[in-house]
């Protein structure tokens, strides 16, 4: 069978008017800076780039060197393409400017460029999640607040996941579609078309460590699917937890399942642990657009008005029928 590439993917869609030629150009240059990830995570002890990176980033978490070498190559492969007005990293706390002299475009990218980065001195699969919004200051340089956009305003959204495989999983509006990189031709074949979430599932993805922390609702759910066939739901329930949300995300598209990062006793404060605009947002996106469903637990995450740009926020997403549960049982606050 011929094989149709990213490239031509991408062509056929701004064809059928569904992307700019620039928003075209910003997911190629995205997909050659993910090759480039892809490279330098797969070297592993063969070169230096396993290990602490000596720094922390805006969350105050230490940083790995691959933090910050997939940091500084989404940063360089998309600042003179002219297709952005600006970009937006977890690694970085302000808005990064395109250089003056680089020309902009309309598009602002955000991108959290290596999470479940906890994973990489143990060998496990970790992942690049970017989401795409456009400027709403066409003339103005971009500040934070041209970022504090609703995730139901993104144009496109993605995740690389670095796995035995490397994948990019992208929608523009328009299905999640799969690619897979074959490294001897360099280039990402067109391999998953039209990816959905089952709708019902047996397995679920949570850090069970954190049960005593977790608010009632949440704890009456996981309680129910630990009960298995004896309990309430008359079934048994399988878990996986990765700690790689591209990872457990990949799995859910992939198979079903649900995966929750709920509010907890140890994270209220900061409002969650997972990030509004580069991991919650482009996944609900990517789960809603495959027939799954993504909530906070109390609202829908695409809902969510932004107030700043590196937020935090409670995250329940895949499977329709058991995000519908888990969040009727915070409704009715049991
Ligand atoms: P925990 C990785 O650090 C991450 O942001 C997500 O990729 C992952 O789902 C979660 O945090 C893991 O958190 O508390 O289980 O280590």
């Amino acid at each position: 069978m011929r094989r149709v590439t990213l490239t031509q993917y991408l062509i056929e869609q701004q064809r059928a008017a569904r992307i700019s030629p620039d928003l075209r150009l910003l997911i190629e240059v995205v997909a050659r800076a993910v090759k480039a990830i892809s490279v330098n995570v797969s070297k592993g002890a063969l070169a230096d780039v396993l290990g602490e990176a000596g720094t922390d980033n805006v969350q105050g978490e230490a940083q790995k060197k691959l933090d910050v070498i997939a940091n500084e190559i989404l940063l360089q492969a998309n600042e003179w393409g002219g297709h952005l007005a600006a970009m937006a990293s977890e690694e970085v706390e302000e808005v990064h400017q395109i250089p003056f002299d680089y020309p902009k475009g309309g598009y602002l990218l955000l991108f959290d460029p290596l999470d479940g980065s906890s994973n990489i001195d143990v060998n496990i699969s970790v992942g690049t999640i970017f989401s795409v919004l456009s400027n709403p200051t066409q003339d103005e340089e971009p500040t934070e607040s041209s970022f504090l956009q609703p995730g139901s305003e993104q144009v496109a959204a993605g995740y690389a996941l670095y796995g035995p495989s490397t994948m990019l999983v992208l929608t523009v509006g328009h299905g999640v579609h799969g690619f897979t990189l074959d490294r001897e031709m360099g280039s990402f074949v067109y391999t998953h078309p039209f990816m959905t979430v089952p709708v019902s599932t047996s397995e679920y993805a949570i850090n069970g460590s954190n049960m005593r922390h977790w608010e009632a609702p949440v704890q009456r759910y996981i309680s129910e699917l630990q009960a298995g066939s004896s309990g309430p739901r008359g079934r048994d329930f399988n878990t996986r937890w990765v700690a790689s949300m591209v990872a457990d995300v990949h799995r859910i598209l992939t198979r079903g399942g649900i995966f929750m990062y709920p509010l907890d006793a140890k994270c209220a404060d900061k409002g969650g642990k997972l990030r509004l605009m580069y991991e919650a947002n482009p996944m609900a996106m990517i789960v809603e657009q495959a027939g799954g469903a993504a909530t906070t637990g109390r609202e829908r995450i695409l809902d969510v008005i932004p107030t700043r740009l590196h937020q935090r926020i409670p995250v329940i997403l895949g499977s329709a029928e058991e995000v519908e549960r888990v969040t009727a049982y915070h409704v009715d606050g049991r």
